[in-house]
């Protein structure tokens, strides 16, 4: 296993040296995707644990065997971890599943050749600033949170590991019509899982039965999944994920930044948000009550 401690800087980004290595980054860049190959690409903290399960329950037709019995990171592993190789070779027949958190400046290329169905998921990003902060607390394999406030400074000057929120999805949203993808939200997976569930399963070419797609909202609810030990994180040991400091499943909401955000923080957030997205179309919903659809 690779070191905890470590930072890997790998094209002027930092990823944990727990899980990547420059070899396994480098290898990812130039993996060779079948057409066949689903591909879920988030940053961090954005719905992707949920999508890896929501692919994994329509794959099985809505059958929770596989989700019960195998962890997350072996029927999913992320292309740029140094164990994907290994579990790519010991998985089964059927299409792969991977998962990246790579942005498309470094993915895009290995994936201009195929055909493989990408799902990118997004999540507004003051929520997934706040998830992040927290998770931070308890994955040692991750520097210090410090405090709130330093860690919003460096979420907003795309310091934090994993690169920049901003540039993550700039980059895939306006590559979107170059690739066979689908943008999910996680909101939209909040407030309309069923009609979640119905796109990806079109997305994948997997119709499915209304008995199938009622066993799959009930397997991919917030609170199935945080007592399923294969998608709760409660496998990894206390010296990697220190369980005493937080759960993985935490609060599952939108719109959880406004516990933690001062105003000035907000205007703040606001005021380099606008400067850095004023090129993108993309429309956010920031709290639970507001349509679906509609921006701040
Ligand atoms: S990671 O570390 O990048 O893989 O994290 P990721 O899976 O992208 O994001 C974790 C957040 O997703 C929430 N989550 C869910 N919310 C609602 N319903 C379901 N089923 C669900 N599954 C995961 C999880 O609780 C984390 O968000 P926060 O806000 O911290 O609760």
């Amino acid at each position: 296993m690779a070191r905890l401690d470590v930072t890997e800087v790998f094209h002027g980004i930092l990823f944990p040296g727990h899980l990547h290595t420059q070899d396994s980054l480098q290898r990812a860049l130039e993996f060779p995707f079948q057409d066949t190959d689903i591909l879920i690409v988030s940053y961090p903290k954005s719905g992707t644990t949920w999508m890896q399960e929501i692919v994994t329950l329509i794959s099985s037709r809505g059958d929770p065997h596989l989700s019960h019995t195998v962890p997350n990171w072996t029927r999913a592993p992320w292309l740029e971890q140094y164990y994907c190789a290994d579990f790519l070779k010991a998985s089964s027949s059927g299409p792969r599943v991977l998962t990246s958190h790579l942005p498309h400046h470094l993915l895009g290329p290995a994936l201009q050749a195929s055909n493989a169905r990408v799902i990118y998921v997004s999540r507004n990003p003051k929520d997934v600033l706040v998830s992040f902060y927290h998770f931070h607390k308890m994955a040692n394999f991750l520097p210090e949170a410090g405090s709130f406030p330093e860690f919003l400074d460096k979420f907003l000057e795309s310091k934090l590991h994993y690169g920049s929120w901003f540039d993550h999805i700039k980059g895939w949203t306006n590559q979107a019509a170059a690739l066979n993808l689908l943008h999910v939200t996680y909101e939209e997976m909040s407030m309309d899982l069923r009609g979640t569930l119905d796109r990806v399963s079109s997305f994948l070419q997997r119709p499915l039965l209304e008995d199938e797609l009622n066993n799959c909202v009930k397997h991919c609810s917030f609170s199935s999944m945080k007592d399923n030990k294969m998608i709760n994180y409660s496998l990894v040991p206390g010296e990697i994920m220190d369980h005493s400091k937080g759960s993985f499943m935490r609060t599952g909401q939108i719109g959880d930044w406004k516990n933690m955000f001062t105003k000035e923080q907000n205007q703040r957030f606001d005021s380099v948000f606008n400067s850095k997205m004023h090129d993108c179309t993309l429309e956010f919903v920031w709290e639970e009550e507001e349509e679906k659809g509609e921006s701040r």
